[in-house]
């Protein structure tokens, strides 16, 4: 990646976070923490890695995209609007009664959405049916998968895991958005997950691992995991959840909760520190 792409993309992801904050606070819901920790890996993966058009949203052969995590998606509308798929205009619509940007995606109301997410652990499944699919059609497209770390817990990831390396899926590509952090804790508290490398490995997946808030590094990790000859891949992005408002990082209770106004005025001010 040239020196001027990453700087585009670091810009475009700081742009997101500023809105991200901007949206949470108007509307008085969703869920910051995890948002802000997938903000460099979705960016990643719609501005610089994936096959896609957005004004073909269906089109054949395309690469596709499935927030598990779907609490996240208000960081996933951000991305979705500047790339085109629905105007930027309706992003203020989130969450309301018949909007069709929902607090978790929607895949019958949301063009580009692929799959509806937001109960954890289905995300994985599905992908490894859309990897087959594309598999038995022949087609190069890759399937991404966006995994939170305590989504994880979930007993159906591992029965993915465990058909995902049977049927030799290398065009599936599940990232971790490893923040160490669930709704109601630590992982550490809640349910420690020991190694996660190791066990997928275990599993029969290559696993690869990358700073989740460095673009480049995220972008070196698929590239990488693309190379997959005949197993699925696990890009283990480390992150902070809340990742660039101090006072929201690291902390579970920031996981869903609204941004209050001296929390939203403090929050800004720091954003605007950094440019
Ligand atoms: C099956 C299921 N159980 C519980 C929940 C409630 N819930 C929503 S988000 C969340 C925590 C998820 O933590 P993690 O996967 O680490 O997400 P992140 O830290 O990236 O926000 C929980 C328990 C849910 N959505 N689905
Ligand atoms: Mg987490």
């Amino acid at each position: 990646m040239t020196k001027e792409r990453k700087e585009e993309l670091k810009n475009l992801c700081f742009k997101f976070r500023n809105d991200l904050i901007d949206l949470l606070y108007s509307i008085q819901t969703g869920h910051p923490g995890g948002s802000l920790s997938s903000t460099e890996i979705i960016t990643t993966l719609f501005f610089e890695e994936m096959n896609i058009d957005p004004k073909n949203p269906n089109k054949e052969g395309r690469d596709r995209f499935i927030m598990s995590k779907g609490h996240g998606c208000p960081m996933l509308y951000l991305n979705m609007a500047e790339k085109g798929y629905f105007p930027k205009e309706d992003l203020k619509t989130l969450r309301q009664v018949d909007s069709y940007l929902q607090g978790h995606p929607c895949a019958h109301k949301t063009p580009g959405i692929e799959l509806s997410t937001g109960p954890l652990g289905i995300g994985l499944g599905a992908g490894l049916g859309m990897a087959l699919g594309e598999k038995l059609k022949n087609s190069t497209a890759n399937i991404y998968v966006l995994l939170g770390d305590g989504e994880i817990q979930e007993g159906g990831i591992w029965e993915a895991a465990m058909a995902a390396s049977k049927f030799k899926v290398n065009n599936l590509i599940a990232i971790l958005d490893n923040n160490g952090v669930q709704l109601d804790g630590t992982l550490e508290e809640i349910m420690p997950m020991g190694n996660i490398g190791n066990k997928f490995e275990a599993f029969g997946w290559n696993v690869i691992h990358c700073d989740g808030h460095d673009v480049e590094s995220i972008s070196d990790a698929i590239n990488q995991a693309k190379k997959s000859k005949d197993k699925p891949t696990i890009i283990i992005a480390k992150t902070v959840k809340g990742k660039g408002i101090s006072f929201m990082e690291g902390k579970n209770t920031w996981h869903g909760k609204p941004i209050g106004e001296e929390e939203y005025k403090l929050a800004k001010a720091e954003l605007e520190g950094v440019v």
